[in-house]
């Protein structure tokens, strides 16, 4: 049987799904879009379970290949349709810092946001994640001299990280400091940015983070 041909972004409104939908919109390839519903527990479908067995949006597929978690859906983008552009190639000396922006907004961003918006602030040693004072001081300390986090250039890491950094500054988790602020109103002036927030927030101002 000949392989389904075409790329399928499984997303919910109001949710984490709004990045790489705003990646798909970047890269400006056609996409459809299914819609999964996780107030209404959609997402734990056995349908869905099959293509996300972690029961949660997004999920993204191509084809035959299948992607979830945002950093991996934006990397895998990135890299299959906007390579040496939104993704920096393989021999760019700028690659490493790309891919540890990526990573680095879920393996720390979200989760010690995520927590410290609970009131749980652990002390920073022990923890994969780091203290929160620490994760947003190096966000202020690397955004304070640049416009993109690779320097002067837009990338893909700016989609992943930036739309976390959006978020938190939008739910009120990060502080309003200015180097947080003037980013995040760069990230807002993307159209693309707009395309993706009216697909995800259609009841919410989201850039008002200010
Ligand atoms: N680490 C995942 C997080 C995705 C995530 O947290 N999705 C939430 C919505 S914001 C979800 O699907 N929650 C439904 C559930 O856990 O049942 C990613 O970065 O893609």
């Amino acid at each position: 049987m000949a392989a389904k041909r075409g790329i399928t972004l499984y997303h919910s409104p109001a949710s984490r799904a709004f990045t790489a939908y705003w990646m798909l919109e970047e890269i400006g390839v056609p996409f459809a879009v299914k819609h999964i519903d996780i107030r209404k527990g959609e997402q734990k479908a056995a349908s869905y379970l099959k293509l996300n067995p972690a029961g949660k949006v997004p999920t993204l597929t191509d084809g035959e290949v299948v992607v979830s978690e945002n950093p991996a859906i934006g990397i895998y983008l990135a890299d299959r349709y906007s390579y040496g552009n939104l993704a920096p190639r393989i021999e760019d000396k700028t690659r490493g810092a790309y891919l540890k922006w990526m990573v680095y907004s879920t393996a720390v961003v979200d989760p010690v946001a995520t927590l410290h918006e609970q009131k749980i602030d652990l002390p920073g040693f022990s923890q994969g994640f780091g203290a929160f004072d620490d994760m947003v001081g190096v966000l202020e300390t690397t955004l304070d001299d640049r416009e993109w986090l690779l320097g002067d250039r837009f990338s893909g890491a700016d989609i992943v990280l930036g739309g976390t950094v959006s978020r938190l500054l939008y739910q009120q988790i990060l502080p309003k400091a200015s180097a947080l602020l003037e980013y995040n109103a760069r990230l807002t002036r993307r159209e693309a940015y707009h395309r993706a927030a009216d697909a995800t927030w259609p009841q919410f101002l989201y850039p008002a983070a200010g």
